[in-house]
């Protein structure tokens, strides 16, 4: 397959204005009649009026050119294009083309979810609907005319605003929806089917009332109260914090079991993953409430910056996710109030980059946020664009400050309004607010790899001076040899034995400014700070809140660690503090093992647990985060080769050791953090659950009875998925021998909800196996059978599947190599069926080199199997393949 290049980027030789779709529905064979007024591009370096429309899966009907039918001797038919030559002028150009919704399971175009039509365009599934200039760069007005049978697809939507509706002969209708704004295809959406709606309506900050609309199948209309609030909110925030209004008098929102992304935000018809968009107190854990305001809150934000500001082309694709991840962690925090509070969707934040982001960047994908090439874009939505994107934009809010960065952003929305531009643009418009050069920062955009911010620090005793000596190296990532020196904004405190921060001073510096943080940018490889004004050697505190997405090692000390955990007053960095003790004594078991001693696990991090736990100024759900041990994927990406069995031992080891000393603090506080009255999804109790939650974990781990009575009670007493979940998950790693049991009777009453057999489907594949019982693989395996998974749903992939290929590292790499022979089969079968699903799966293994030698040559084994086969294969799943062997 052939890789596209960034370089490459030629303007469109056409432009479209309009296009007006008519379309005539049926879940067979649906006809389309596109109609584009088209002209040729004044930009354009290349002018032979040859216009090259895209396409894929279609069937071509006719072309017509100014009313005039062509014969097929008048153009040029391929599988993937068709070229109309003669288009000099402004013309008219008419494509009539059908295509199967039924037969898509690639989930891009148009497709069938149950009896529904949905659509997905982004990036390129436009072409699977008609031949276009499927590029973002060409922005036409659409007018969308839809004929259906009114029985089957008695709801019928599209963008922008409903123009007129009528039925028509034999029991059909028609609908025409015009969309005000000029968009690039990779926008438009069209549903249809039998839904409902909630409905509101809702002042604007401009006085003009629009309407919400939110639809779902009609049993699902009773989970949809809270998508709507988290819709009414993310609309006045983005008021409030950015002074963007709600541009449409119509906005609304279509959940869908059948989605290959979270969501999309189709102008003025986002499309929601129903993960994303579906909630009561019977069917959404706290996380999904959570997850479902930032997403609601995601989609709606793209509606200015991704929508009214465009892409140029698709390797610009950070310049609208990168912005809206950022914007939408932002909306999150704010919901969540005052500092301490924000902190916890800070630390969420960061332990997604890491665990996700940090490996890629790693890996055989690294990429910079703004990719130099690719071969499918599909597979560059990627957590280094979207999740190190948005790091980048914060870096750059804390670079210029608050109000300058606000200045610029408001600059970018103006200057770039209806238009597709490029990275540039943003980064212009910063700098025009700042007055400042951003040269240097732009390599942000360009390098890839995680760097490493090594801190040396030495006191003297006799100047009473304390140094910093800070080193920035970045790894080589692919095609990537040698990195400058990044621009690194870094955080310091100073902090005395009481965890107060300290004026921090340089040398030579006449006066002491205050004591507080102090921000540094790093700017060359080797940087050396000297502190003066100081009394004794104090503590630093480095890089504080996360402000710039790189790994600092500065080598402390278990105490130092420990000190920081319980005196940083940096919720972040006391949050990370605690993380580091918790992976630096993991480590430790790590090593003994490879060695095979053993190592006691230390004390100091054991009486740091206990004294956190008993800190009444710190919140339920930041302790949560606190005291929950990193992933075993975090701790094996910190280890020069990752041995998952190792990691895993040492993590519960670990785990043991410190429940073993806190039992009875572990079920005091278990008893203490439950939450009397009915659900309430919002932070306060969901934080107290969560801390709820952990203990019982703990308490469970050093297998006190009384923990899995506990544990047992609460799955069957719970009113709220949250706990029962929690039990559930609990309950099938535990010894018990009634775990079939529980198992059984959750799916019983959870089987008619897609929802919720997904999350049962994900517990299992993440659960652990007590020795005697069957390997998960097995257990994955026998699951795969059932009626209550499908290949062709892809949440149900990313339940059963995903979930053990990335999140059961101990199970997936079994030494036997079985997790590796069913990641083999899975890749080869979704490849025929939903290609971004595979090449999302065939993902799993791309770090293999990155493994003890056993597994890395059992997974090479797996990789170059498939690779053997390349010829059956999709090119999104080739291009994992190639650069994890090349
Ligand atoms: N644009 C694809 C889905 C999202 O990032 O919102
Ligand atoms: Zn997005």
């Amino acid at each position: 397959a052939q890789s596209i290049h960034r370089r490459d980027y030629r303007a469109p030789t056409h432009l479209i204005d309009t296009v007006k779709l008519e379309f005539d529905l049926d879940p067979e064979s649906t006809a389309v009649i596109n109609t584009m007024a088209v002209r040729p591009n004044p930009e354009s370096a290349v002018a032979d009026g040859i216009l090259t429309l895209q396409g894929e899966d279609l069937t071509l009907v006719s072309v017509s050119v100014n009313g005039r039918a062509l014969s097929e001797s008048e153009y040029d038919l391929t599988k993937t294009q068709l070229r109309i030559p003669g288009i000099t002028s402004a013309s008219e150009v008419t494509i009539v083309n059908r295509f199967n919704p039924t037969a898509n399971t690639a989930l891009s175009g148009i497709y069938a979810s149950g009896a529904n039509l949905m659509s997905q365009c982004e990036s390129q599934g436009f072409r699977r609907i008609t031949y276009y200039l499927d590029r973002p760069d060409v922005l036409a007005r659409f007018t969308v005319v839809i004929r259906a049978p009114k029985a089957l697809y008695p709801v019928l939507l599209s963008n922008g605003n409903r123009k007129e509706e009528r039925d028509l002969d034999d029991g059909r209708h028609m609908v025409v929806w015009e969309d005000p704004f000029p968009k690039p295809s990779y926008l438009f959406a069209l549903v249809a089917g039998r839904l409902a709606c909630r409905r509101e309506t809702m002042r604007v900050s401009d006085g003009r009332s629009v309407t919400l609309e939110v639809w779902v199948e009609p049993q699902d209309l009773e989970k949809t109260a809270h998508t709507m609030e988290s819709l009414k909110k993310a609309i006045r925030w983005d008021e409030s914090r950015w002074g963007l209004p709600l541009d449409l008098d119509d906005f609304k929102i279509v959940a869908t079991n059948d989605f290959n992304f979270g969501a999309m935000e189709n102008k003025g018809l986002n499309i929601f993953n129903a993960r994303y968009a579906l909630a009561n107190p019977a069917v959404a854990t706290d996380d999904d409430y959570f997850n479902i305001e930032s997403v609601v809150g995601h989609e709606y934000f793209h509606n200015w910056t991704g929508n009214r500001v465009t892409l140029r082309d698709w390797f610009q694709l950070t310049l609208k996710e990168g912005l809206t991840v950022f914007r939408d962690q932002e909306f999150s925090a704010d919901m969540l109030g005052e500092a301490s509070a924000r902190a916890v969707q800070r630390i969420k934040d960061v332990i997604r980059l890491r665990s996700a982001q940090f490996p890629e960047d790693a890996g055989p994908m690294a990429h910079p946020i703004r990719p130099e090439s690719y071969v499918e874009i599909n597979n560059f939505y990627t957590t280094t664009v979207y999740e190190k994107g948005a790091e980048v934009i914060r870096m750059l809010q804390t670079l210029l400050g608050r109000e300058t960065f606000r200045k610029g952003f408001d600059d970018y929305i103006r200057t770039n309004d209806g238009k597709a531009v490029t990275c540039e643009a943003f980064l212009e418009a910063m700098e025009r607010a700042s007055g400042r050069s951003l040269e240097q920062f732009r390599l942000w955009y360009a390098q890839a790899g995680t760097p490493r911010v090594t801190v040396r620090s030495r006191w003297d005793e006799a100047t009473h001076t304390f140094a910093l000596e800070v080193t920035q190296t970045t790894p080589p990532t692919p095609g990537q040899a040698a990195k400058r020196p990044f621009l690194i904004p870094f955080p310091v405190a100073l902090l005395d034995a009481d965890g107060n921060k300290l004026p921090v001073r340089l040398l030579g510096e006449d006066a002491a400014p205050a004591p507080g943080t102090r921000m540094f940018e790093l700017t060359e490889a080797s940087s050396t700070f000297v502190f003066t004004g100081l009394a004794a050697c104090p503590v630093p505190s480095l890089n504080r809140g996360f402000a710039a997405p790189v790994i600092v090692e500065a080598n402390e000390s278990l105490e130092t660690l420990a000190f920081l955990a319980s005196k940083d007053r940096d919720p972040f960095n006391r949050w990370d503090a605690m993380q580091r003790l918790m992976g630096e004594v993991i480590r430790r078991q790590i090593h003994a093992r490879l060695l095979k001693s053993s190592e006691d696990v230390d004390r100091i991090l054991i009486d740091a647990v206990g004294a956190m736990l008993d800190d009444e100024t710190l919140s339920p759900a930041f302790k949560a985060l606190a005291l929950e041990l990193p992933s075993e994927k975090i701790l094996g990406e910190r280890e020069p080769l990752i041995d998952p069995q190792a990691v895993h031992v040492a993590r519960e080891t670990v785990m043991t050791a410190i429940a073993k000393r806190w039992s009875t603090k572990f079920l005091e506080t278990a008893q203490a953090m439950q939450v009397p009255g009915d659900y309430d999804p919002s932070a306060e109790p969901s934080g107290r659950r969560a801390l709820m939650n952990l203990c019982l974990a703990y308490a469970q781990a050093n297998s006190v009875p009384r923990a899995l009575i506990m544990i047992c009670d609460q799955y069957q007493t719970a009113n709220n998925l949250t706990n029962r979940l929690a039990a559930l998950k609990m309950i099938a790693s535990s010894q018990s021998p009634r775990k079939n049991e529980f198992l059984v009777d959750a799916l019983q009453s959870w089987a008619a909800e897609p929802l919720l057999v997904n999350k049962w489907l994900s517990i299992q594949a993440g659960a652990k196996a007590m020795p005697g019982e069957t390997p998960i693989v097995e257990r994955v395996r026998q699951l795969m059978q059932t009626e209550f998974f499908s290949l062709k749903n892809p949440n149900k992939v990313y339940a059963l599947l995903l979930t053990f290929f990335t999140a059961n590292p101990n199970e997936f790499h079994s030494l036997d190599g079985s997790g590796y022979q069913l990641w083999a089969e899975a890749v080869m079968e979704l490849n025929r069926i939903n290609p971004q699903v595979a090449a999302r799966c065939a993902r799993s293994l791309e770090n293999w080199r990155r493994y003890t030698p056993a597994l890395a040559r059992l997974q090479h084994e797996a990789i170059t199997a498939l690779w053997e086969r390349r010829e059956e294969l999709d090119s999104s799943v080739v291009e994992v393949l190639d650069k994890a062997l090349h």
